[in-house]
C-alpha cells in the first residue's frame, strides 16, 4: 500500500553533516521517493501545532528551544508502507535504545537531539504533511 509520510531531519542532524547519510538510506529502500524536500529554520507557530500533544511537559520548552536553533530538513516521502518503514528506519524515540543500524541507534546518545521525525500513523501522517506543506495537502 502506497503512503506518503512527513519527515523532519531535526537541527542536530544537519548541524552535524548528516543529511546525505540519512536521505541515502531513505533512497536506498525499494520504491520510496521524495516528493518534497525543503531546508527550513522552522516557526515556533509551526512546532507549537506540530508538537501540541506535548505542551506542558516538562521537556517541551527545551525541545522547542532547540527544534529551533537552526533549520531541520522537511520532507515528504512517499512508498510501499513507508509510515511503518521510516518508523522503523529511524529507531525508538530514545537513541540509546534504539538497535544499531537505525539512524538514532546509529548517530545519537540523547532523546532530546534524536536526529529525526517521522510521522507514527496515517491520521498522524495527513495531518503533519499539512502543517509542513499546506500546498502537498
Ligand atoms: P518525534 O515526534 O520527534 O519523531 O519523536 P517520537 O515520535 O519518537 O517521540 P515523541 O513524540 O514521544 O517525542 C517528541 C520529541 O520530544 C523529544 N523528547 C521526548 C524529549 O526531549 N524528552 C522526552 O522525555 C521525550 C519523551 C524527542 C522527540
Amino acid at each position: 500500500m502506497s503512503q506518503r509520510t512527513l519527515v523532519l531531519l531535526k537541527p542536530d542532524a544537519v548541524r552535524r553533516g548528516l543529511v546525505g547519510e540519512i536521505i541515502g538510506r531513505i533512497e536506498a529502500k525499494a520504491g520510496w521517493s521524495i516528493a518534497a524536500l525543503e531546508l527550513r529554520t522552522l516557526e515556533k507557530a509551526t512546532l507549537e501545532t506540530h508538537y501540541a500533544e506535548h505542551e506542558g511537559k516538562p521537556f517541551y520548552p527545551p525541545l522547542m528551544e532547540f527544534m529551533v536553533s537552526g533549520p531541520s530538513v522537511v520532507l515528504v516521502v512517499e512508498g510501499e508502507r513507508v509510515i511503518e518503514g521510516m518508523r522503523t528506519l529511524s529507531g525508538p524515540t530514545d537513541p540509546i535504545a534504539a538497535a544499531p543500524g537505525s539512524i538514532r541507534g546509529d548517530f545519537g546518545s540523547i532523546v532530546r537531539e534524536n536526529l529525526i521525525h517521522a510521522s507514527d500513523s496515517e491520521e498522524s501522517a495527513e495531518r503533519e504533511i499539512k502543517i509542513f506543506f499546506p500546498s502537498q495537502a
